[in-house]
């Protein structure tokens, strides 16, 4: 029942092309299991390894993809959990596998497991039709949820998640989104909404600015035609003194370097979205004497990633999204690369 070749996106060097074309399908290691993706969101890690942006090497050739939302259709012999049975659905995340032994892992924190293999970049990811990863760490789809909308919590949602709760925010507090019309972004209001925070959104473009007023947030930041964004961030905040939190989600450096300086005293900024190449800036008197906080975030561990998950069963959050075929994944990383995707592209995996 399971073919030998399947479609995917391939890349065969850093920068590409993609070719769309039949590759063999995959066979699972012992702890793994075989998921049949159905759907795969395409977040902008995906354009950073595809454009090799980052000082750490992608595999090559290399399936990309790490929203991967699919059904279980066969396991290697050492599962024997009742999670991931044949059938299930179950989502690809960027953290495809750990070690589980580790010091890091041991404490929950699998996403600093020095063996970590990672969905799309280490290891191949969901934009193909068969993908590998490991039953103890694909996230457990709960029943009845779409698995297109579902396809984006899985890195976009379970990252932002994990970043409002490391921030510390508290209900009634407000949190700044910066980067608030992507992927991550939109998100992230959704989640802060349903923990009872305000938002400010900030971003740029009609469209952008339209879905964050649907995603729940009043005010809107156009960060290209604000003329003092600190001003007008704090300016945001009834009292004048800045967002309790920042969840930095930009693709672009200036962010990393004004963040400190419009959080609240005692707030944190945290740090999320990684532009190429890219340094964090706060200035050390202000930020001393205001006792702020920068906290980065990385995805999340298998914990997080069922409460985010929960959070939507629970229909707390409503995912902004648009549907390609997988063959199109090109055009949208064209869109993306350009800043022109309002909220996420779900690629729809062929049957
Ligand atoms: O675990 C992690 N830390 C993690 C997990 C997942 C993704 C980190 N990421 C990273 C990605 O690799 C990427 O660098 O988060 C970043 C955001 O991913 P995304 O949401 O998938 O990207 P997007 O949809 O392209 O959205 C980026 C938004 O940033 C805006 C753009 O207009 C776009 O809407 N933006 C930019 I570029 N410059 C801005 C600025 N100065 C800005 N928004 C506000 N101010
Ligand atoms: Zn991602």
């Amino acid at each position: 029942k399971i073919p030998t070749e399947q479609w995917a996106q391939i890349a065969e060097k850093v920068g590409g092309p993609l070719q769309y074309k039949k590759i063999p399908v995959p066979k699972p290691g012992p702890a793994d299991v075989l998921i049949n993706i159905k759907y795969s969101g395409v977040c902008h890690t995906d354009l950073h390894a595809l454009n090799g942006d980052w000082p750490l090497d992608v595999k090559l050739p290399l399936v990309g993809g790490h929203e991967g939302a699919g059904i279980v259709v066969a396991r290697g012999e050492l599962v024997t959990d009742d999670i991931a049975k044949i059938g299930e659905a179950v989502g690809v995340k960027w953290l495809n596998d750990s070690c589980l032994s580790c010091t890091f892992c041991q404490q929950a924190d699998e996403p600093l497991c020095l063996k970590a293999k990672l969905s799309g970049y280490t290891v191949d990811g969901s934009f193909q039709q068969f993908c590998v990863a490991s039953a103890r760490h694909v996230s457990h789809i709960p029943e009845g949820v779409p698995l297109d909308e579902i396809a984006p919590v899985l890195c976009a949602g379970i990252t932002v998640y994990k970043g409002l709760k490391e921030s510390g925010a508290r209900p009634g507090q407000t949190v700044a989104i910066v980067g608030a019309g992507g992927g991550l972004g939109a998100l992230a209001q959704q989640y802060a909404k349903a923990m009872g925070l305000h938002t400010i959104a900030i971003d740029t473009g009609d469209d952008k600015k339209k879905l964050c007023e649907e995603m729940g947030s009043k005010v809107f930041i156009d960060f290209a035609k604000s003329s003092d964004i600190i001003k007008d961030v704090k300016a945001a905040t009834k009292d004048g003194l800045g967002p309790h939190a920042v969840l930095l989600v930009a693709v672009s450096e200036k962010p990393f370097q004004q963040a400190a300086e419009y959080v609240r005293p005692r707030g944190t900024v945290v740090v999320i979205g990684l532009p190429a190449k890219a340094y964090i800036r706060a200035p050390v008197f202000e930020s001393v004497v205001k006792m702020i906080r920068i906290q980065a975030s990385y995805v999340g561990n298998r914990q997080d990633g069922e409460e985010a998950l929960d959070f939507f069963a629970r229909g707390l959050i409503k995912v902004p999204f648009k549907t390609v075929d997988l063959k199109d994944l090109p055009k949208v990383f064209d869109l993306m690369h350009q800043g022109q995707i309002a909220g996420r592209y779900v690629l729809k995996i062929p049957d």
